[in-house]
């Protein structure tokens, strides 16, 4: 199919959520997909979204950013209180609650991309507003540096790791530098400490005052005297700077080639959150899903042929070849995986329904747990109204527990499938 043809397609597809699905306001979070050229970026991200993105066998084939809506994926609720739902801001697929989020995926980086190498800056430009970050790699070592294509098992992935890391820094540190001398000397003299500053010149990076402070406190520097950093210990803070605030696993990516064992065993043993995957096999069963030819929910462990006298014999190969080199292998293609430990354990976030009616678990339109938000770990009651909006949060009264029946106060702190009321002055949730 060409890729006219795919575009087309895919405006028509149903699962979408541009049509119908509101994406939670205040608290979406963005992730970014990022790596050297040709490890399957674009791979990842079309699988995750079923949206159009150019995909090939070249490195740069990504120019322009691709931005889409894949899910996360988490038991719903529904069973476990034995009503039918109808789900409004996400989709609920047999029992599984998949909750919109938001990716993107950029152009490849190369060594010296935050000097301008390959396509630059510009690229790491596209990442600035990412809460957290995707990093894919090619585990069969069949990518060099630049993102040709070498040998399987020619280049070593460990490389990349140290690269990419390298290269956000040093963005961030070029980024900072212009200024560094003067921020550091006004801190000093007007006794108003570095963090104000630091979060005025980062903040266009998604940078925000309570990473700063964590930097800094992690690296152990001085507040009140930053001019006293040496370059090492400006460079030492940055770095943490980015590990905060951009948080990041790898996708082990290509597993179902055979020279990627090894190296996922190696990279395992790196200081990361490691998720082997095979991004080609989960367009391939994610597409087949669509077409219904096949039963299969993103992240699951294996899939079932719906429609056998639709398939070529080859189809039918090529799905054998999934089931016996990825799925069995590895439990799960890893996509989805990847998406729901970014959110889950990077972002630490979870999910809560709110409801109106406790009894019937429904709003105001008699739709049974309409919607599921992702939200912040730690998030109380009345936040959690606010997220909602601003009016609930404003007009807060208390909260009901729909599990439990029980009232809950604004400084509550909600968990994870947590379903609740919230009581406010002016309405219900
Ligand atoms: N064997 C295998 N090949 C894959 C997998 N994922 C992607 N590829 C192939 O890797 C090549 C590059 O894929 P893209 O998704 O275009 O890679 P990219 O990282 O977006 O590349 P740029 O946009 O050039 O940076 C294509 O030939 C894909 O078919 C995978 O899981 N296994
Ligand atoms: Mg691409």
């Amino acid at each position: 199919m060409g890729l006219q043809q795919r575009r087309q397609k895919h405006k028509s597809n149903k699962n979408q959520p541009s049509g119908g699905i509101h994406m939670p306001g205040s608290y979406s979070r963005l992730l970014g997909v990022i790596g050297k050229p040709n490890t399957g970026k674009s791979t990842f991200f079309s699988a995750a979204t079923l949206a159009a993105a150019e995909i090939a066998n070249y490195p740069f084939t990504t120019i322009k950013p691709n931005r889409g809506v894949g899910y996360v994926r988490t038991p719903c609720v529904h069973p476990e209180f034995k009503v039918q739902d109808n789900p409004n801001n996400s989709l609920c697929m047999d029992g599984v609650r998949l909750v919109p989020v938001e990716l993107i995926d950029v152009a490849g980086l190369v060594p010296g991309a935050w000097e301008g190498r390959g396509l630059g800056n510009q690229f790491l430009d596209e990442i600035r507003r990412a809460d957290a970050l995707v990093h894919i790699i090619d585990a069969s070592g069949g990518t060099d540096c630049e993102g040709k294509v070498c040998k399987p098992g020619e280049h070593d992935p460990l490389e990349d790791v140290k690269f990419l890391e390298k290269e956000i820094a040093m963005w961030m540190a070029s980024i900072l530098r212009k200024d560094w001398q003067k921020i550091a000397r006004t801190a000093e003299t007007d006794k108003k400490g570095i963090l104000a500053p630091l979060e005025e010149r980062l903040s266009g990076l998604g940078i925000k005052r309570s990473h700063i402070f964590e930097a800094i406190r992690k690296t152990g520097l001085s507040q009140e005297k930053p001019t006293a950093w040496s370059d090492d210990d400006f460079l030492g803070f940055v770095d943490r700077l980015r590990q905060i605030s951009k948080p990041m696993l790898i996708v082990a990516n290509k597993i179902d080639l055979p020279t990627a064992e090894a190296n996922v065993k190696r990279l395992k043993e790196l200081d990361y959150i490691v998720i082997p995957a095979s991004a080609e096999a989960e367009l391939a069963l994610r597409r087949a899903a669509e077409k219904k030819l096949i039963d299969y929910r993103p992240g699951d462990p294996d899939f079932k042929i719906a429609q056998p006298e639709k398939l070529s014999p080859n189809q039918i190969k090529a799905l054998e070849s999934i089931q016996e080199k990825v799925l069995v292998k590895n439990g799960s293609t890893g996509v989805q995986e990847a998406i729901n430990t970014a959110y889950f354990k990077l972002l630490h976030m979870i999910t809560v329904y709110p409801v109106e009616d406790v009894e019937h678990l429904s709003n105001h339109n008699g739709s049974v747990l309409p919607d599921a938000y992702l939200i912040p770990q730690g998030a109380t009651a009345r936040q959690f109204a606010y997220i909602i909006h601003t009016e609930l949060g404003e007009s807060f009264l208390y909260a009901v527990d729909a599990r439990h029946k029980t009232r809950i106060g604004e400084e509550a702190v909600l968990k994870d499938r947590d379903v609740v009321s919230i009581v406010s002055t002016k309405r219900r949730t």
